[in-house]
């Protein structure tokens, strides 16, 4: 290995180079793809990319399903020095012109579905290819990958050189891209490893989504380090988690993950006998669910917290006591908690999460203000969570001091959805806030002022949402009101609107 090549990759491979007749992913069709593989057939994307015309630092969009391809994608990516560029699968043709947009990718990687409204969107983005990529692992990607060569140097990266953009929605405007480096990831993934002790023989279970920080790096990463088995669900269902606990160590998921499982009978201690560890993550796990786990199982939830402009902040401890309602220690980064203006508030007090380390990202993508206004003059980044450190030590996020809805672990940012819902015609103005729910954690609620020119009717308002943006963003419920509370500020009072909520 090249000590100064900083390309994430390379940690990889030494990891697969150690292991390459073993089983790096398990498919829930039972198709095995081989240490030895990976190598290869992430050299051959690399290979391709760079053929179509994507240099270093270029971006790679890619808008797929879940596959062990889109995994290869990425290293290949990776491995040639590209950005890997993830949109969430819900997206709709109006999100993704923007990121598009917005990031300018040399290459666009998509569903075969999906490919002409995506050609013509990439049309005027200056993207020089579009390969295809279906949800059983075909299309002109891996047709034209097969050609190539089987290998590949791994190209060379220091440790401020992108390895990934993930857009995150703003609480004002348009959604902003997290530069992530390759120190970055590294340097997470390392710590993941420490804290929650992977081990060579661990065999990581996994059903989230990859087109986030938590299945993409998180989960994914550490099983890399170490060269473990992978068994991979194209999506989250209880039933097949369940059937393949007995044979996995390792489990990680968003809460309602958890909630889910509680709710199969088959979920008790006999199948999680050879388990190790699971984790929590994304959102707030209730202590309802952490507590009927435990007596459900033997197993106490480790829940630690993170986001994706720095991969994983805290973690409840691995040897230690794991406490319901806290995310634990800061993990290889410093953690304070401030007043508005930056001041470290006492202990005990309530304030904003501010970190600096490693983890943390390099700033938003073509947006100097914005990523300026979110870093301290000494370097800490602002999380926008509120959170408290208990007397002993560990930290307990207590809310948001941004405008954010968590549903089912995607955030959904209610200044989005309702610029969308004031050009609705009919409707004067929106306000969007959360709701408890025993599923996603929160749902989306729409309050609508008419402006009397039309009737304006929930289903109308759902079905609007529907037309254009992804599907989590879409209200759970809508409630016509003459007019929205307002302080005298003018500032729309959305406590106010929760209260009525509250009292249905
Ligand atoms: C699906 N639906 C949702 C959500 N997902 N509604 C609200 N919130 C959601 N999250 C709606 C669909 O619109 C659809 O509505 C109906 O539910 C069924 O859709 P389906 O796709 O079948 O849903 P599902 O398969 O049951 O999905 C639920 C899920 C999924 C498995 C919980 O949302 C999921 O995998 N969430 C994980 C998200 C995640 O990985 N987050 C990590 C972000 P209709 O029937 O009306 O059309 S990384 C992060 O946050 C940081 C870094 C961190 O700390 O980890
Ligand atoms: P994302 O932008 O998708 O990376 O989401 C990051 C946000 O998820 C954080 O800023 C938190 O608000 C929230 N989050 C992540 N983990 C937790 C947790 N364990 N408890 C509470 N909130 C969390």
């Amino acid at each position: 290995m090249n000590m100064n090549n900083k390309n994430l990759f390379s940690l990889f491979e030494e990891a697969f180079k150690s292991a390459p007749d073993k089983i790096a992913f398990e498919t829930e069709t039972g198709r095995h793809y081989h240490f030895s593989e990976l190598l290869q057939k992430s050299a051959q994307f690399a290979n391709l990319l760079t053929s179509a015309g994507a240099g270093p630092g270029d971006r790679v969009a890619v808008q797929v399903e879940k596959t062990v391809e889109a995994v290869l994608l990425y290293l290949g990516c990776l491995r040639a020095g590209l950005v890997y560029l993830p949109l969430n699968t819900a997206y709709k043709s109006a999100e993704l012109s923007y990121f598009l947009e917005d990031s300018r990718p040399a290459v666009v990687v998509c569903d075969p579905q999906n490919e002409t409204s995506l050609r013509s969107i990439s049309e005027d983005c200056g993207v020089k290819e579009v390969f295809t990529l279906s949800k059983t692992g075909e299309g002109t990607l891996v047709e034209k990958a097969a050609d190539q060569l089987t290998e590949q140097a791994v190209i060379l990266r220091t440790d401020n050189d992108l390895a990934a953009i993930l857009y995150t929605s703003g609480t004002t405007g348009r959604s902003k891209g997290a530069m992530l480096t390759h120190r970055n990831l590294a340097t997470n993934a390392q710590s993941l490893v420490n804290a929650w002790a992977f081990n060579e023989n661990d065999v990581l279970l996994h059903a989230l989504p990859i087109f986030h920080v938590h299945g993409l790096f998180v989960a994914l990463h550490c099983a890399f380090l170490k060269a473990n088995t992978v068994l991979f669900l194209a999506k989250f269902d209880p039933n097949k988690v369940i059937e393949r606990l007995p044979r996995s160590t390792v489990f990680m998921g968003v809460p309602t993950f958890y909630v889910r499982l509680l709710s199969a009978p088959e979920l008790n201690r006999e199948a999680c006998k050879n388990m190790r560890l699971f984790t929590a993550g994304s959102a707030p796990l209730l202590e309802d669910t952490f507590n009927e786990f435990e007596t459900r199982t033997g197993h106490v939830i480790l829940e630690r917290y993170g986001m994706s402009e720095a991969g994983m902040i805290t973690s409840n401890p691995y040897d230690g006591k794991r406490i319901a309602g806290s995310v634990g220690f800061p993990l290889d980064n410093e953690v304070r908690i401030c007043d508005d203006e930056g001041n470290i508030v006492a202990d005990g007090e309530i304030g904003v999460l501010e970190i600096k380390g490693p983890n943390v990202f390099l700033g938003y993508w073509n947006m100097p203000e914005k990523t300026a206004a979110e870093f301290r003059p000494d370097g800490y980044f602002i999380t926008g969570d509120m959170a408290k450190k208990r007397p002993d030590g560990y930290y307990q996020i207590v809310g948001r001091a941004k405008d954010l809805i968590i549903s089912g672990g995607y955030n959904v940012y209610p200044k989005e959805i309702e610029s969308y819902l004031d050009e609705m015609p009919g409707v004067l103005e929106s306000a969007v806030v959360g709701k408890p729910h025993p599923d996603f954690g929160e749902a989306v609620v729409a309050f609508i002022v008419p402006d009397g020119t039309k009737e304006v009717t929930e289903q109308q308002v759902i079905e609007f949402v529907k037309e254009n943006l992804a599907n989590f963003k879409v209200p759970k419920q809508v409630q016509i009101l003459e007019e929205l509370p307002r302080n005298t500020m003018g500032k729309v009072q959305k406590n106010e609107l929760r209260k009525q909520l509250e009292a249905g």
